[in-house]
């Protein structure tokens, strides 16, 4: 069996999504995501110049070789652009074999260990009151986890408050807009959010809040403890985890479970993390973590310390990743939880899928492959539209974290 062709193909239904396809000679094909916020030309063209050149007569069924292949010999190792161009291709190779053998991906990767992946939405709101009537409206749904997030007092405008409730899209700009942002602000709220939602509704649901790399160590240690009384399901991106030994510092002083690694895109940026038990759940993903192949290698080495997943699921994922994800965590006996910030009818639209939501949780289906397509000719009627993610700034004017 053979590679024939491999195509790039850029869409915009509402937002822009990049999806690599690779064609076999015995007419069955596969898709990868290869999306990054932002920079979705850089990888597009990674793909298409550096590559797709080297995929075509190649043996799909060789996973693992390719994926070796292009991570040792481009010689340039990791960075988003090239784990995530990476990404794409085994993504499409897992769907291939899967395709191939008649099966549902995570029957590949050892069958299912649990029967749905619970998911967590997103609640957010101007003030407390209105993120906690979005919490009430995501319970209704069924949901067992939410993310909550609120407007800080005296900020014009915070992360993660959106117009639009439902599709929540961060990109919103042709070029960057700009936020504000005051730590003393956001320590002063941010615990009040969460003593109310758990007067109104309770221990029942978990509640989870993304603090989005915006806090020193020492700060997000201060918040961690902060939100101890509310039993948080996991404190987000506290800081800045370039600095991986960050993280002891938080670990020291609060008990409330850490979540960090929607930027990542290798074992190496997690490694420290990992091993020395300073996080509890690993939120890398298929699309930015070089695949199911390296995705599943991050999962195994957490499972020996105590670190379950929660792979990132925001809109900027497309529906061919949230795919992946779900036959990935399935199957993994270290899933924690999965995020799902639902994509636009139109999204949906151009990536028909198998996946379903019902009672919280997500199922993959059981399609051959990882259940998700793509509808070419749909997606030829949304051209690429330029779109950034804001940049944010102190109250000073110094250029701070998004
Ligand atoms: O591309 C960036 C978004 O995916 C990110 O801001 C969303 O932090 C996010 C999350 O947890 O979903
Ligand atoms: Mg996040």
């Amino acid at each position: 069996m053979k590679i024939t062709d491999a195509k790039v193909i850029v869409t915009c239904p509402g937002r822009n999504f990049v999806t690599l396809k690779i064609i076999t000679d015995e007419g069955v094909y596969g898709i990868g995501d290869a999306t990054l916020n932002g920079r979705e030309l850089a990888v597009a063209s990674y793909l298409q110049e550096h590559l797709v050149p080297c995929l075509i007569g190649r043996d799909p069924h060789q996973i693992e070789d390719i994926w070796q292949y292009f991570y040792r010999g481009a010689y340039w190792r990791r960075g988003p652009v090239t784990m995530t161009a990476i990404a794409a291709v085994d993504t499409a190779l897992w769907d291939i074999k899967a395709k191939i053998a008649g099966l549902p991906l995570y029957q590949l990767l050892g069958g299912k260990s649990r029967s749905g992946v619970m998911v967590y939405g997103h609640a957010n709101g101007r003030d407390i009151e209105e993120t906690s009537d979005e919490v009430a409206k995501y319970l209704e749904m069924g949901y067992k986890a939410i993310r909550a997030q609120a407007g800080v007092p005296g900020l014009a405008s915070t992360y993660g408050v959106s117009k639009d409730k439902l599709f929540y899209e961060p990109a919103d700009a042709n070029l960057p807009s700009e936020n504000a942002w005051s730590t003393a602000k956001y320590l002063d709220s941010a615990p009040h959010l969460f003593e109310k939602l758990r007067e109104r509704f309770g221990f029942g649901p978990h509640f989870l809040h993304d603090v989005h790399h915006r806090l020193t160590p020492i700060e997000a240690a201060r918040l961690g403890k902060a939100f101890e009384p509310y039993r948080l399901f996991w404190m987000e991106d506290a800081t800045p985890a370039e600095n991986q030994e960050g993280f002891r510092l938080i670990r020291k002083h609060t008990t409330t479970p850490l979540a960090v690694g929607e930027v990542f895109n290798t074992i190496y940026d997690c490694q420290t993390l990992i091993a020395e038990q300073l996080i509890d759940y690993i939120r890398t993903t298929v699309v930015h973590a070089g695949g199911i192949t390296h995705l599943r290698r991050i999962f195994d080495f957490a499972s020996l310390y105590h670190v379950r997943s929660g792979c990132h699921g925001a809109t900027d994922l497309s529906p061919i990743c949230m795919g992946a994800s779900l036959h990935l965590g399935i199957a993994i006996p270290n899933f924690g939880v999965q995020e799902y910030m639902r994509h636009t009818k139109e999204t949906d639209d151009v990536f028909p899928h198998a996946y379903s939501f019902r009672d919280g949780c997500l199922y993959p289906g059981e399609t051959p492959g990882h259940g998700v397509d793509i509808d070419e000719a749909l997606a030829a009627k949304f051209p690429y539209s330029r779109a950034y993610l804001p940049v944010n700034r102190l109250e000073d004017g110094s250029m701070w974290n998004w």
